[in-house]
């Protein structure tokens, strides 16, 4: 029995040093989104360690239903890979059919074809870190992979432990398939029972405020939570380096605590499935009072990129909680300064680059603000024979001022919605239990 969470090896071992990109440009992709979209192919392919040596790009109706690429630019391609003289991985740049990818193997004689979705599992697959990710990414790898059994060469032998063989009869692909679909409901019981825990402690946390980091992969949103909480969280120019959630105080601290989460990067086409498996990491977006956006506003295709972030937020059922959009590394443009329009464009929005500590420091003061703004000024009267809710109070608000008369005090505080709503519930239970 396998310890690990995972059967299905890792493509790590296998993954030649060379790759070839190829990309079909459908009627609806505008020039230059399709070559943003390559461009990316290509730092996912450095990610994972491969050299890109060129690329083959095609502009059709639809894709070719038998090879991605029509037979032209099949040969293209064939021809591309033979001059690079070495084993190739061949990358595409949409999520194709098991078909399709076995049919662009044999006519190229590639070592292996990665569609877009392969390469974004594999990347995740090797920077999971915590059991909840590692969970997560291993069930939809698995539920990738369970119709590609058969085609992906040499994954049969090893999934079958070294059983059988190559030329093992359909009963070992149906063995293989009924295991991968245990594996799979095995997994998704885990995920189930992580996700309840994950509740309980998110529950606790209810009341606190809170602001989730979210974004475009290598925006530098882990840069700005270090430097906003002094957490030591990894950072690295390469794509979808962090996987887990990470939750951190702010730090100095505030009055009233503030809870800042660290999390996943998008990109776009992020497989469907993988934003639906990430979903429990993702409700710290879900449950904050305030979304920081953070954007690299040096990459040329920044407005796409908050495009695809809203998008996925919008998917995960956030597009409500209230946003600041946050254009970052602004040391790399030219002035250091981003368009007027884009000011204009997102009302409520700061520049700013994270390694700068005047910068975060005034990022630190807006979250302080936003909070702030939400708090409600009232009067309380507390009658001195209850200290717990005046202990109470003292907790859960500010309080501005203590006036002290016969039987009772009156205290002036500020407190958030939710807060206020809480200490009258409490404050009608006491007088219930008075009478
Ligand atoms: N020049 C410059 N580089 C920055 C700035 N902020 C972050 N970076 C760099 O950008 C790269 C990505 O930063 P991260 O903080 O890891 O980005 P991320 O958004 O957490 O990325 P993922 O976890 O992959 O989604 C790193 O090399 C950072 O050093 C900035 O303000 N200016
Ligand atoms: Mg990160």
């Amino acid at each position: 029995m396998s310890q690990t969470p995972s059967e299905v090896p890792d493509l790590t071992q296998r993954l030649p040093k060379r790759a070839l990109l190829c990309g079909v440009q459908l009627p609806d992709d505008d020039e230059q989104s399709f070559r943003e979209s390559l461009g990316e192919l290509t730092r996912l392919a450095e990610t994972l360690g491969l050299h890109v040596e060129g690329q083959v790009t095609q502009r059709r109706g639809s894709f070719d239903s038998a090879a991605y690429l029509g037979p032209g630019k099949l040969e293209e391609l064939t021809q591309l890979t033979k001059q690079v003289d070495e084993p190739t991985a061949i990358l595409i740049d949409h999520e194709v059919s098991p078909s399709q990818a076995r049919n662009v193997q044999k006519a190229t004689g590639a070592e292996i074809v990665l569609d877009r979705t392969a390469v974004i599992l594999e990347i995740f697959h090797r920077h999971a870190k915590s059991r909840q990710a590692k969970l997560q990414v291993e069930m939809v790898r698995l539920e990738y992979m369970a119709p590609r059994l058969r085609e992906t060469q040499g994954l049969g032998d090893r999934v079958r432990g070294g059983i059988g063989g190559k030329g093992a009869g359909e009963s070992q692909i149906e063995l293989d398939r009924r295991k991968l679909r245990d594996r799979i409901a095995e997994l998704k019981d885990e995920i189930v029972a992580l996700d309840r825990e994950h509740k309980t402690r998110s529950s606790r946390r209810q009341g606190l405020r809170r602001v989730a980091l979210c974004g475009y992969t290598n925006a530098g949103k882990s840069t700005l939570f270090r430097a906003l909480t002094g957490a030591e969280v990894y950072v690295a120019d390469k794509l979808f380096a962090t996987l887990d959630t990470t939750v951190r105080q702010l730090h100095p601290e505030p009055r009233r605590t503030i809870l800042l989460s660290d999390t996943v990067g998008f990109i776009r086409n992020l497989p469907t499935k993988l934003v639906a498996s990430f979903k429990t990491t993702l409700d710290e977006a879900l449950e904050a009072g305030l979304i920081l956006h953070v954007v690299d506003a040096s990459d040329p295709a920044v407005l796409r990129h908050i495009e695809t972030t809203c998008g996925v937020l919008a998917e995960i059922g956030a597009a409500e909680v209230p946003q600041l959009v946050v254009f970052n590394k602004i040391d790399r443009l030219p002035d250091g300064k981003v368009p007027e329009e884009w000011l204009e464009r997102f009302p409520r929005c700061v520049a700013i680059s994270a390694r700068n500590p005047d910068d975060v420091a005034s990022v630190r003061q807006l979250i302080i603000d936003f909070f702030d703004a939400e708090l409600i000024e009232t009067e309380l009267i507390v009658r001195y024979d209850q200290p717990q809710l005046r202990a109470q109070i003292f907790e859960s608000a500010d309080v501005l001022s203590e006036e002290f008369g016969e039987h009772a005090a009156t205290l002036r505080i500020r407190a958030d919605q939710a807060t206020l709503g809480r200490l009258a519930h409490n404050m009608q239970e006491a007088e219930s239990l008075k009478e």
